[in-house]
C-alpha cells in the first residue's frame, strides 16, 4: 500500500526545548508519571468524524477541506481509503486508540439501494478491514457508537421519537453498532443523545420521552449481556445544540435520570470539555460531579472560544483546563475502560493535512503538561492541605456525630445556644490562585 503521507515523518518526543512544529515537546509516552506510563494515563484517541470526515462546512458555506482519499465516485472505495489513511494517521501520531460513528466508517444505504440490509452488510466489509488494520498497527478502539441523528428519519429525536417506528429503527441500528463494537474489541460504548430532546414543548410529551429514553437503554444493557459484549456504556452530557433542550443536558442531569430509571450501574459519564461550559458549568465542575459520585467515565477533549456561543469544537490548548481536569482524574484513580477523545475539528482555514497534526500534537501536549502539573500538585498536595485544614472541623468527635447521623437539630440547637457564634475562616481564594499559576512552569 503506498503511504498517503510520504511527507510526514511519525511524531516523535524532542522535549521542551525543541523548535520543531512537529514533534511533542510533553507528550513522551513511555514517560513514567505517578508510577504510570503517559500511555496509560492519558489514553488519547482520535475521533474520526470531525479528523477524517470533517470538511469544514458551516452554516454560511459549503467545506473548504479537500482530501485525496476522497477522490472516487465509489463510497464504498472512498470509505475504505479513508480507513487506510486514518490508521495511518493513528500510527505516524502515535496514538492509541480511535472513535467512531457507524456511519462515519462505512456510507449508509439508501432504500432503493437496500436499506438497513445493505448498509450492515457495508459495515461488515469496512469493520473487516478495520479488524485487519488494528491487528498490524496494534492501535485499539476506545469506543464505538452510532449516528442517531443526521438522517432525517431521526429529525425528532431516536429513542425519544414521537414515532415507536423511528424507535425501532434506532434500536436495530444500535443493535448493529454494538455487535461492530465488540467486534472491534471496543473498551465502551457511547450514548450521546443526538436529538433526544425538544425544540418546542408545545409538541413534545416530556416524561413520556424521558421513559423511552430509559427503555432503549435498558434493551441496550440487555442486549451487550447477550452478545457477551464486556465494554463499558457512557451516556454523554449536552445542554443543547442541536435541539434547543437536550435531555441529557449535564452530569447531574443525566445522574438523575441513570437513578430514576435504574440505570445507575450499566452506564458511566463521558463529559465533553465545550458541553460543560455550554451547560454554564466548567470541564472542572463536570468531572469533579462524577468523581464524587464514582461515575468518571470518559472524556471528550475539546474546548469552546468565550465569543461564539456555539459548539466550536476546538482542539484543547488551555493549561488551565488541562491541569484541573489531570488533578480530578489522576486523584480519581485515572482511567480504566475510558481515555481523551479529541472530539475536535480544525478551523474551516486549516485545510492542510499536516494542520491536523498541529492540532493533535498541540492537544497531547497540552494534556501531557497538564498532567506532569497536576502530579506534582498531587505529590506536594499544596491544595489538599489546604482543603483537609478548612474541613478540619469535621474530623472532631463533633463533626463526626453529625457525619454519622448520630445527632439531629435538638442536639444542634443545644450545642450553637452553647458556643455561640462561630469562628470564619478566610476561604483564600487568591492565595490557593497564585499556588496554582506558580506549578505553572
Ligand atoms: C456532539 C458530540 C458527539 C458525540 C458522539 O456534540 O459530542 O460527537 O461525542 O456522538
Ligand atoms: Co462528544
Amino acid at each position: 500500500m503506498p503511504e498517503f503521507m510520504p511527507d510526514i515523518q511519525p511524531i516523535r518526543y524532542e522535549g521542551p526545548d525543541t523548535k520543531n512544529p512537529l514533534a511533542f515537546k510533553y507528550y513522551n509516552p513511555r514517560d513514567k508519571v505517578l508510577g504510570k506510563t503517559m500511555a496509560d494515563h492519558l489514553r488519547f484517541a482520535v475521533a474520526y468524524w470531525h479528523t477524517f470526515k470533517g470538511t469544514g462546512s458551516d452554516p454560511f458555506g459549503p467545506g473548504t477541506i479537500l482530501r485525496d482519499y476522497n477522490n472516487s465516485s465509489d463510497p464504498m472505495v472512498v470509505a475504505e481509503q479513508t480507513l487506510r489513511f486514518a490508521f495511518e494517521f493513528f500510527t505516524k501520531l502515535g496514538v492509541n486508540f480511535w472513535c467512531f460513528h457507524d456511519r462515519d466508517i462505512a456510507p449508509e444505504a439508501t432504500p432503493a439501494e437496500g436499506g438497513l440490509a445493505e448498509t450492515n452488510r457495508r459495515l461488515d466489509q469496512i469493520v473487516k478491514l478495520a479488524g485487519k488494520l488494528q491487528k498490524d498497527t496494534g492501535v485499539k478502539l476506545l469506543w464505538g457508537t452510532a449516528n442517531l441523528f443526521s438522517n432525517r428519519r431521526y429529525m425528532a429525536g431516536a429513542a425519544t421519537n414521537p414515532s415507536p417506528v423511528v424507535f425501532a429503527y434506532a434500536a436495530a441500528q444500535v443493535k448493529k453498532a454494538l455487535e461492530i463494537t465488540k467486534e472491534l474489541g471496543g473498551a465502551g460504548y457511547v450514548f450521546w443523545g443526538g436529538r433526544e430532546g425538544y425544540d418546542t414543548l408545545l409538541n413534545t410529551d416530556m416524561g413520556r420521552e424521558l421513559d423511552h429514553l430509559a427503555a432503549f437503554l435498558h434493551m441496550a444493557v440487555d442486549y451487550k449481556k447477550a452478545i457477551g459484549f464486556k465494554g463499558q456504556f457512557y451516556i454523554e452530557p449536552k445542554p443543547k445544540e442541536p435541539t434547543k433542550h437536550q435531555y441529557d443536558s449535564d452530569a447531574a442531569a443525566c445522574h438523575a435520570f441513570l437513578q430514576k430509571y435504574d440505570l445507575v450501574e450499566h452506564l458511566k459519564l463521558n463529559i465533553e470539555a465545550h458541553h460543560a461550559t455550554l451547560a454554564g458549568h466548567t470541564f472542572h465542575h463536570e468531572l469533579a460531579y462524577c468523581a464524587a459520585n464514582g461515575i468518571l467515565g470518559s472524556v471528550d477533549a475539546n474546548r469552546g472560544d468565550e465569543l461564539l456561543g456555539w459548539d466550536t469544537d476546538q482542539f484543547p490548548t488551555n493549561l488551565y483546563d488541562t491541569i484541573l481536569a489531570m488533578y480530578i482524574i489522576t486523584k480519581a484513580g485515572g482511567f480504566t475502560t475510558g481515555g481523551f477523545n479529541f472530539d475536535a475539528k480544525v478551523r474551516r482555514q486549516s485545510v492542510d493535512v499536516v494542520d491536523l497534526f498541529h492540532a493533535h500534537i498541540g492537544a497531547m501536549d497540552a494534556f501531557a503538561r497538564g498532567l506532569k502539573i497536576a502530579a506534582r500538585l498531587i505529590k506536594d498536595k499544596p491544595l489538599d492541605k489546604f482543603v483537609a485544614a478548612r474541613y478540619k472541623g469535621w474530623d472532631s468527635a463533633f463533626g463526626k456525630q453529625i457525619e454519622e447521623g448520630k445527632i439531629g437539630f435538638v442536639e444542634l440547637e443545644q450545642y450553637t445556644m452553647k458556643n455561640g457564634e462561630p469562628a470564619v475562616q478566610s476561604g483564600r481564594q487568591e492565595m490557593l490562585e497564585n499556588i496554582l499559576n506558580d506549578y505553572i512552569r
